[in-house]
């Protein structure tokens, strides 16, 4: 029927969009022809899809950032580029380890700082010398990035890489070479290392050595990774994915990804956005306002970059300030829920390893999302309904029940049209509203201010682009979350010397300072560790696994000085709240006690099953 209203060149652009005689839509981008009326611009903005990449894009939800480089051993957040490659030597470096962190934390990709501002190349490149191969590091014969590519190829973890287009080592930086010499870079990283699926440029663009800005040929670059990656999303630089516009990891409620934003990479950006009066830290950039002035519309999803640490590389200085669960939990609640994809960096430290107070802290975090927003309390959580504006769902609860969060998936493959919301809970038999928001998107997360109690549910589209279609509907009890940011201690002694003696001598899981790893078995055996020598200690260190379930809750905790003979500290103890909030128990004693031996039992498992898990046992001296 709305078809009939259209002028003839809005007709022929519908027609053109997409699958003649099939539904009108059109793929990332739409041009609104001279004459285009509001209703129509509307109904073309509903009719704005995702490319198949950008989907799967939106989908992964969490994605990870490694910033390592030159600058990881510098303490920098910017290098010069001067720096000497020699200061490049990560004595442990492990690609696996950071990867099995990752993916056991729920990260569905991977992006690596290939090259930063300062111009050091983590690969062996035929470009510049200021690479990996001037380093000490494996002789001069390593390649971080093959590391990283083949570990997440192991895990099944996809792979994106960061590339500086500012180079602060580059002698042709600020001239047309420059152009050459990073096209060479980026077909070397895309040609050399299998799928890539996220090229991850960065808008910062200063002088380089020769005090000259950069023009870059952004057109040669982007077809030269549609070329070479078909696959890939191009980010911040890019046209598939957009800079939310800040490094805090702030999403905005009211979220369009289609926007009226021309992407910065587009010669026509600076003209367009200013003549529109936006830009990519404004608040809005896809409302009716905004519709009714623009000539165009992007699919340009936001993405949200933030670090876990204070700074982008890791910095010793910041080891006891990782962001606490219950912030990581807010970020993730105003990206992801914010209709973003949460892009968090961890960054590797001078070992070449993921710190230790990261991993737990992200375990933590993932372990949160994944017990308190996996248990949906709405019965046929997945539907298919198709809303007009003005239009309300019923939804059920199981039974009725404590909830303090909810959550509204759109169906974005079809466009993104939710303006304006409402949601009523039946109380006493009366309904009240509890919730009201703007956009929806791919998912919108809404915490109430205060928890309440009911069995039905009713969302309300209020206004919307065209028909509103609505796949998921959510309803949670989420805990407040841990908030101290303080480091996790899981031994304090010194521990090359150790030994575990049972259950077997191959259980080094136990003890290997690695909280990524476990020892599982069966309750009532003894884990018993020699210590190689007579030690003072004050106290034990309990970490659970971060996988398992079977987390000790009742044990037994032993002493002695010659493995014979035993002395009980602790008999029939328990971890308290362990199945709820799985975290390292440090069990401090009266007084300092002298042994060789330690021995922990595990007695009932915090599931009520026959099996115990652990990472890591550890021993106190503070
Ligand atoms: C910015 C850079 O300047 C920072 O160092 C960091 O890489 C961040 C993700 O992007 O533009």
């Amino acid at each position: 029927m709305k078809l009939r209203l259209l002028p003839i060149a809005a007709m022929a652009l519908l027609l053109s969009g997409c699958g003649l005689g099939t539904k009108k839509t059109y793929e990332k981008h739409v041009q609104f022809p001279p004459g285009t009326t509001f209703e129509e611009k509307l109904d073309m903005a509903a009719h704005l899809v995702p490319t198949a990449e950008q989907l799967e894009w939106q989908q992964m939800e969490l994605t990870a950032f490694l910033h390592f480089g030159i600058n990881t051993f510098t303490g920098r957040e910017w290098g010069s580029g001067k720096e000497d490659p020699a200061l490049f030597n990560p004595t442990n470096l492990d690609a696996e380890q950071w990867v099995k962190v990752l993916k056991d934390s729920g990260f569905k990709m991977a992006i690596l700082t290939a090259k930063h501002h300062d111009g050091f190349c983590l690969w062996p490149t035929k470009t510049t010398d200021h690479a990996v191969t001037s380093s000490p590091w494996k002789e001069g014969k390593g390649d971080v990035v093959r590391e990283l590519k083949e570990a997440c190829d192991k895990y099944g973890l996809r792979f994106g890489v960061y590339l500086s287009p500012w180079d602060r080592n580059a002698d042709c930086y600020g001239s047309d070479e420059y152009n050459d010499f990073f096209v060479e870079q980026l077909t070397e990283l895309l040609t050399q290392y299998g799928d890539v699926y996220e090229v991850w440029f960065d808008g910062a663009c200063g002088e380089g050595p020769n005090g000259k800005r950069q023009v870059y040929d952004w057109e040669r670059i982007l077809s030269t990774i549609r070329e070479l990656q078909p696959n890939a999303v191009t980010a911040i630089m890019g046209d598939d994915v957009r800079w939310v516009g800040n490094e805090s990891g702030l999403g905005r409620p009211t979220e369009w990804s289609a926007t009226a934003l021309v992407p910065s990479s587009y010669t026509r950006a600076d003209s367009v956005n200013a003549a529109l009066g936006i830009e990519s830290t404004g608040k809005d950039l896809g409302s009716r306002e905004v519709l009714a002035k623009a000539d165009e519309l992007f699919w340009y999803p936001s993405e949200v970059d933030v670090s876990i640490r204070p700074g982008w590389f890791y910095h010793e200085s910041q080891d006891d300030q990782v962001k606490s669960v219950s912030h990581l939990v807010d970020i993730y609640f105003k990206s992801v829920g914010y209709n973003s994809v949460l892009l968090l960096n961890i960054p590797p430290d001078r070992n070449g390893l993921i710190h230790q107070s990261d991993a737990a802290r992200l375990y933590e975090f993932s372990n949160y999302i994944k017990t308190h927003l996996s248990n949906n309390l709405v019965s046929n959580a997945t539907l298919h309904h198709t809303v007009e504006p003005g239009e309300s769902i019923h939804f059920r609860l199981e039974q009725p029940s404590t909830l303090n969060t909810l959550m509204i998936q759109e169906d974005i493959a079809q466009g993104q049209r939710i303006e304006e919301f409402t949601i009523e809970a039946k109380v006493n038999e009366e309904w009240i509203e509890i919730a009201q928001g703007t956009t929806v998107g791919y998912k919108r997360l809404i915490r109430l201010p205060e928890e309440l109690t009911t069995e039905e549910l009713r969302l309300t589209v209020n206004a919307s682009r065209a028909k509103a279609h609505i796949t998921q509907l959510g309803a949670y009890y989420c805990p407040p979350a841990e908030s101290a940011t303080t480091m996790r201690i899981v031994n304090e002694v010194e521990s090359s010397k150790w030994q575990v003696i049972s259950p077997t001598r191959e259980s080094k899981a136990l003890i290997d300072g690695d909280i990524s790893t476990d020892l599982q078995g069966e309750l009532n055996e003894e884990l018993i560790v020699d210590l190689g020598e007579v030690t003072e200690f004050t106290g034990f260190v309990y970490t659970p696994s971060h996988l398992e379930l079977n987390h000790i809750f009742k044990y037994n905790f032993a002493i002695s000085a010659d493995g014979k003979e035993w002395t009980e500290l602790k008999a029939n103890e328990e971890f308290s709240n362990i199945r709820n909030n799985p975290v390292t128990q440090a069990i401090k004693f009266e007084e300092s006690v002298r042994a060789r031996y330690v021995r922990l039992t595990p007695l009932e498992s915090s599931n009520f099953t026959k099996n115990y898990s652990i990472a890591e046992l550890g021993l106190l001296i503070n």
